[in-house]
């Protein structure tokens, strides 16, 4: 008779809280026993979760994003045989790949299942969520190819979608060699070997070419050194937000001579408690982001993301700032930026940027932006092209500010001129709307008095 039996991790190496990076099964397949469940992978290795015994899923316990260690619930599976279920096996990790490619973790091909609309949970000391994700839930696509980690690594390597690809193995498992007649095939018949590489989320084909595949030795000693999980993780994002968003730069100057004159001036009368930590510092970013909210409200389409066919226009102002920690970028959100003083600002920015820097970030510490200020101005540098944070639609960037001559009509002014980047989408902003907001940042920056009017 059926038995409902649970499936849970077995010895997974000593690993603890490993993300569940693909749902191999659903509610209602049938799975032979052995057959992977789920795959998890942590920084060191992937892994697939086996079916202890063969049977039907009931229910799949897991989601994408889910940290599992041993003796997690995977699914229940009503089992269909008769026999007794075999010691669940211990999984053999497959080292994890050293991979030249962009988007390493999240595989572009259609047969993978889409990044984890909710990151893992980052715990104290771990690094943190990645800056830019997916809003939308993850959705398990209709055909999930049969294959081990290093098959799908494999063929992600080579860009092959496997599920254009027959298995040949049993219980159509897809066999490396499985993989390499398919592009054999595909490259004899003059197809194109390659799946359309598919931006994870549903962007569509773009039928790009596969990633090279160069063995660097050949020239010169190399040394290979795994990405960060921040660095795999947001290097995806970036790579389809660049792909699937129509960006255009606007470039401008912002008069801030004025504005680091009461920054410098303020700071100076606040000196002794900024020492004592009694004050915070007042940095420009603190009034960027004033200044940038006030823009926003002057033209809320900046303010807003695309839904389908619908804008959403937020009437909350959550301001991102891209920080540069030694694990990679992340992105902390600072909450209701038009509620608070630029002094109330600076501090939380300090704190935000300090958790960012020891990985302590939490989850919703880093959603819900609106706008993300990307500030390179206390490095160097005069223009750059940031990338749109999805699902916002534009991302200011900020270079390193300089003293200019400045014609006033009459002789020219040294003026400290700060340089702004602004990115936007091109579906919702047009190039005239970019020019006005960036046009009327810089007026704003010149005298914030503006902002009252
Ligand atoms: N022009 C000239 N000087 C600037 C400046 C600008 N636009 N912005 C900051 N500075 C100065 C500051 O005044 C500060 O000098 P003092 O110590 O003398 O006051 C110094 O540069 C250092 O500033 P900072 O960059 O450390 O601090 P911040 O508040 O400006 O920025 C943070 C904080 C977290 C945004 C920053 O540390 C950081 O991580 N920046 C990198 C962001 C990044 O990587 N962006 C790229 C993303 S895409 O890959």
């Amino acid at each position: 008779m059926a038995e409902l039996k649970e499936a849970r991790v077995p010895d997974i190496g000593g690993h603890d809280d490993v993300p569940v990076i693909e749902l191999l099964v659903k509610p209602g397949d049938t799975v032979a026993k052995d057959q992977g469940l789920v795959t998890l992978e942590s920084d060191k290795a992937t892994m697939e979760v086996p079916a202890p015994f063969s049977g039907v899923i009931r229910e799949l316990k897991v989601k994408l994003g889910d940290t599992l260690s041993e003796g997690a619930l995977v699914a229940l599976i009503e089992v269909i045989e008769a026999a007794a279920p075999a010691p669940t096996p211990a999984m053999a990790p497959v080292p994890a790949p050293v991979v030249p490619n962009p988007m390493p973790v999240i595989d572009t091909s259609e047969s993978a299942a889409p990044v984890p609309a909710r990151a893992p949970v980052a715990e104290p000391g771990q690094p943190g969520i990645p800056p830019m994700r997916f809003e939308a839930d993850a959705v398990l696509p209709e055909k999930v190819p049969y294959a081990s980690p290093a098959v799908r690594l494999f063929a992600r390597e080579l860009g092959v979608d496997l599920a254009q690809v027959s298995g040949s193995e049993r219980g159509g498992r897809i066999s490396k060699e499985d993989v390499q007649k398919y592009v054999k095939a595909a490259l004899a018949g003059g197809a194109a070997p390659v799946a359309a590489a598919t931006v994870a989320g549903g962007g569509g084909g773009l039928n790009l070419l596969p990633w090279p595949k160069v063995d660097f030795s050949k020239f010169g000693p190399v040394e290979s050194k795994p990405l960060s999980r921040i660095q795999k993780i947001s290097g995806a994002n970036l790579a389809r937000n660049w792909a699937m968003i129509p960006h255009v730069t606007q470039h401008d100057e912002a008069d801030i001579t004025a504005l680091e004159e009461l920054r410098v001036a303020i700071n100076a009368e606040n000196a002794k408690a900024i020492a004592a930590g009694k004050a915070g510092k007042l940095t420009m970013l603190a009034f960027l982001i004033k200044a940038c909210v006030a823009a926003l409200q002057k033209f809320p389409t900046f303010n807003a993301s695309l839904d389908g066919d619908n804008l959403v226009l937020k009437q909350y102002f959550h301001i991102g700032f891209a920080a540069d920690t030694p694990n990679g970028l992340v992105v902390p959100v600072l909450r209701d930026a038009d509620q608070k003083g630029v002094a109330q600002i600076a501090k939380e920015m300090g704190e935000l940027a300090a958790l960012a820097r020891d990985g302590k970030l939490k989850p919703e510490q880093m959603q819900g932006g609106c706008f993300t200020i990307s500030s390179l101005g206390g490095i160097g540098g005069t223009k750059f092209t940031p990338i749109i944070n999805a699902p916002e639609v534009a991302i200011l960037g900020v270079s390193k500010s300089e003293i200019k001559p400045v014609w006033d009509g009459k002789a020219f002014q040294p003026k400290l001129m700060l340089p702004l980047s602004l990115s936007y989408d091109h579906r919702v902003i047009d190039g005239a709307a970019a020019a006005r907001f960036t046009t009327y940042l810089g007026q704003l920056l010149a005298d914030l008095r503006r902002a009252m009017l």
